[in-house]
């Protein structure tokens, strides 16, 4: 459970979505329309900040222990998982709990822009900029299919995308001198949508920013069942 100074510390937020910045692309060598994700603003600031803080209410976060080469770490952030299945990821069993009411709504905004019918969802509370979340690709075998919808509340931070393979990402890097292929500055209200070979090709992360203050929440929707 988050304390509810924590909690308060959260409905600050809107002191400073007035000067976040635009959201920035920084395309690296393909052209964006290549590549398997589509980013956009799903939700006005107005209603992505009532929407954090009905959220930030409503979800019970807590650290989870993950494991990584067989050694126990807690996770740089905070999670819960809504479905009727359960989901295994990096070690760990997350166990079956209801939709939430607000979860309801935005799930159905997201289901009625992308034509996708989602029954997983991944619930990510960064608390500040400390919080991360490295280099991955949701490839769990519980996940049916490759369609990813992942909605941004709260502070801005920067998401990356990176070939999966490092033959791949050594050829990059020679080209281009970076290291990954695209960068975002998410803000509150915007959707990435990962699909086609997303998963199997490329990583992304949320890397450590330690000048933000502010907490961030994502939901990350996926799809178990056909
Ligand atoms: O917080 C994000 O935007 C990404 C979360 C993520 O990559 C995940 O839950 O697998």
């Amino acid at each position: 459970m988050i304390p509810a100074t924590r909690l308060f510390q959260m409905q600050q937020i809107k002191l400073f979505q007035k000067t976040i910045p635009a959201t920035r692309l920084i395309p690296r060598m393909a052209e964006p329309d290549e590549y398997p994700w589509e980013h956009c603003r799903l939700f006005d600031t107005k209603t992505a900040d009532a929407l954090f803080t009905r959220l930030a209410n409503e979800l019970d976060f807590a650290q989870n222990t993950i494991f990584v080469g067989g050694r126990a770490v807690l996770e740089r952030r905070l999670t819960c998982w809504q479905s009727e299945l359960c989901y295994t990821y990096s070690g760990t069993r997350r166990m079956p709990a209801p939709f939430s009411p607000t979860v309801l709504e935005i799930k159905a905004a997201v289901e009625t822009k992308l034509g996708v019918t989602f029954d997983g969802l991944l619930c990510n509370l960064y608390r500040n900029g400390h919080d991360q979340i490295g280099w991955h690709s949701d490839d769990e075998k519980d996940l049916r299919k490759p369609n990813i919808a992942s909605l941004s509340f709260g502070a801005p931070r920067k998401f990356r995308f990176r070939h999966k393979y490092r033959a791949s990402r050594d050829a990059h890097r020679a080209a281009t001198g970076s290291g990954w292929v695209a960068e975002y500055v998410l803000q509150s209200g915007d959707l990435v949508h990962m699909y086609d070979n997303c998963q199997s090709a490329y990583q992304h992360s949320i890397p450590c920013e330690k000048t933000v203050k502010e907490p961030r929440i994502n939901l990350t929707f996926r799809v178990l069942t056909n």
